[in-house]
């Protein structure tokens, strides 16, 4: 049976209203793909897998949640939905939004959205209105206007979404056989972790799958729950974890408490040498999503994990091409002239 979008995939187990009328766009069902070169430049000895959750259909996990919040409202014929987002979010809701027939509003922080993710969210036709603020504010405004206006609020608050998400979890084990030992993952507005270790304990209890044990990691610019308070004022060149107030970060802390596992900060040099390294693999994520795997990397190096022997899985939750800007800023456009000696002089002769 071809993929069906990952309500009808596993209805049973997702807690959502009956009236909820799917909207799909066949969302989920991303590769496991094994990364065997990064595990050895990480130590080797144990099995390495990225969830590319990039592979969506608008090129984020956020559709997994999206199809599930977009069902639920179109269900009680629900005309307008509004978002607040670093820029997957808006995109998806976007394009969910448009095949359901909605209106679309999204507000994000001024001059902090990755291009694609901005064109995503256009091309889907949503009026997205930029704020002089950070996403935590924009957040609020929304909290604030959707409980004024007959308008459904699609941020990862709304516990469709959730549930929408926690079908990954169920995709590994099922790929899998099992839970891996180590879940690795970006943390922003806290709700994927949060989904994720829903996800995990529901299918051990439905299935025996048993449990992960939960890395998150944020950006050091933007790490609210590993310094133990709000940042007021998040910086990071992975700008769809640069929120400094997650709305989810209290669950999130205890999956990673539940889990044994824990949730660290990355900085940016080691995020972005972490993309370089999957790039090296063939697998382009935009920057937030090579946290998970730039946290992994330094808690093997010192000695907080020891993979040997291991199965672990790091959730790479967006594409590349969301954020091409951040790769091509040291590219020179300067062209050569069209002769073929000009080209030899360059990349052949001597090397
Ligand atoms: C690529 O789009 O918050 O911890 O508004 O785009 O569930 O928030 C995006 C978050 C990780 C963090 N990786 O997930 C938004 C937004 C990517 C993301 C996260 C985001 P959460």
């Amino acid at each position: 049976m071809p993929h069906p979008g990952v309500i009808e995939a596993y209805r049973q187990y997702l807690d959502l209203p009956s009236h909820t009328r799917v909207v799909t766009l066949l969302e989920g069902n991303t590769p496991l793909i094994p990364l065997p070169a990064v595990a050895e430049v990480l130590g080797g000895g144990f099995e390495l897998f990225v969830k590319f959750e990039g592979l969506n259909p608008t090129g984020s996990f956020k559709d997994r949640g999206m199809t599930a919040a977009i069902s639920e409202a179109a269900g009680r014929d629900v005309k307008t939905v509004m978002c607040a987002s670093t820029g997957n979010t808006a995109a998806s809701a976007a394009a969910y939004a448009a095949r359901a027939g909605m209106r679309c509003i999204v507000l994000i922080p001024e001059g902090k959205v990755a291009a694609g993710k901005l064109a995503g969210a256009i091309a889907y036709g949503a009026e997205v209105l930029q704020i002089q603020g950070s996403f935590d504010d924009a957040l609020s405004l929304v909290v604030d206007l959707t409980s004024r206006y007959p308008v459904a609020l699609v941020n990862s608050l709304n516990p469709y979404r959730l549930e929408g998400q926690k079908t990954a979890a169920f995709e590994i084990c099922d790929v899998l056989g099992s839970a891996p030992d180590w879940l690795c993952l970006p943390v922003g507005n806290a709700g994927n972790i949060s989904a994720y270790w829903m996800g995990f304990k529901q299918y051990d209890q439905a299935k025996g799958t048993a449990l992960p044990q939960i890395l998150g990691v944020q950006a050091a610019g933007a790490a609210p729950l590993v310094l133990g308070h709000p940042v007021e004022h998040p910086e990071t060149v992975a700008t769809a974890i640069r929120i400094g107030r997650p709305a989810r970060g209290e669950q999130a802390l205890q999956a990673a408490e539940e889990s044994s596992g824990r949730i660290i900060a990355s900085t940016d040099d080691e995020i972005l040498a972490m993309q370089k390294l999957l790039a090296g693999s063939g697998i382009w994520v935009e920057p937030a999503s090579a946290a998970g795997l730039a946290g992994l990397r330094k808690q093997i190096n010192e000695g907080m994990i020891h993979p040997r022997g291991m199965r672990i899985v790091a959730v790479c939750t967006g594409h590349g091409l969301k954020d091409p800007e951040i790769v091509t800023r040291g590219f020179s456009y300067q062209a050569l002239p069209a002769d073929a000696a000009a080209i030899e002089a360059v990349v052949l002769k001597g090397k």
